[in-house]
């Protein structure tokens, strides 16, 4: 009987949990999120978005409501991004930040032909590069993907729309293997908190719909 009480216990009072690989150049904005979602959901905790530049990781749980999400900020350096791969068989969804700053016009142009001018691109092809091998890995086949333009509180940034046309789809062009994936694209300013809520929202709602193919974890 108790046995039997405490196994409806446990089944009553557990939630589903997924895990979100937050991914991203170097100095894209990745720690900058991590506090403010963790902020946003735990109003005790104190945003430090003072950051320094992570070496290794830092993973939280926050309390959805509907579901925990275990998040996972792992360092975007070059020397870093080898070890990426470690969580991909077992992340549910993976957020992939821009920094709008950074990327020249947001706009890839596959063999245009020079005009002789210089034009400073910033990272785009860094971060085309970037974001192709996450999802060019087979582990990360039918992952759900949501990319997030960072920085929208700078003046001159990339608006989202171009770097949803202008790097997004390129990428998804070229993915090999034709896998299918939900995938998003939204702005953020890490920085103010303004469209964190939405981000989690839309990782709360893809991570539940493809939980056939990666079923969560219980607790
Ligand atoms: N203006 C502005 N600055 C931001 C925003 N998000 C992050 N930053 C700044 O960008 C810099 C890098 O932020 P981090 O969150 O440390 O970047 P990261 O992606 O974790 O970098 P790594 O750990 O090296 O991979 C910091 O100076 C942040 O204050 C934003 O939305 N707006
Ligand atoms: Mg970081």
């Amino acid at each position: 009987m108790y046995h039997l009480v405490k196994s409806i216990y446990l089944h009553a009072t557990s939630k589903e949990e997924y895990s979100v690989l937050v991914l991203g150049l170097d100095n894209a904005g990745k720690t900058t999120l991590l506090e403010q979602i963790k902020s946003l959901y735990d109003p005790s905790h104190n945003a430090r978005l003072s950051t320094v530049p992570t070496v290794g990781q830092n993973v939280s749980v926050i309390d959805t409501g509907s579901c925990y999400l275990r998040i996972w900020d792992v360092g975007g350096q070059q020397s870093l991004r080898g070890l990426w791969k470690n969580y991909y068989s077992s992340c549910h969804a993976i957020v992939f930040v821009v920094d709008s700053t950074d990327i020249g016009d947001g706009t890839v142009r596959d063999g245009e032909a020079g005009n002789g001018k210089v034009r400073d691109e910033g990272r785009l092809e860094e971060c085309r590069e970037v974001l192709e091998s996450v999802l060019q890995d087979q582990q990360t086949d039918g992952v759900p993907l949501l990319v997030l333009a960072n920085k929208q509180d700078v003046e001159d940034c990339v608006e989202v729309v171009r770097i949803k046309e202008g790097l997004v789809r390129k990428v998804f062009e070229g993915e090999k293997g034709g896998s299918v994936r939900d995938s998003r694209v939204l702005p953020l300013s890490a920085l103010t908190g303004t469209g964190v809520k939405e981000a989690v929202e839309w990782l709360v709602s893809r991570t539940a719909w493809n939980k056939e193919g990666r079923p969560p974890v219980m607790r």
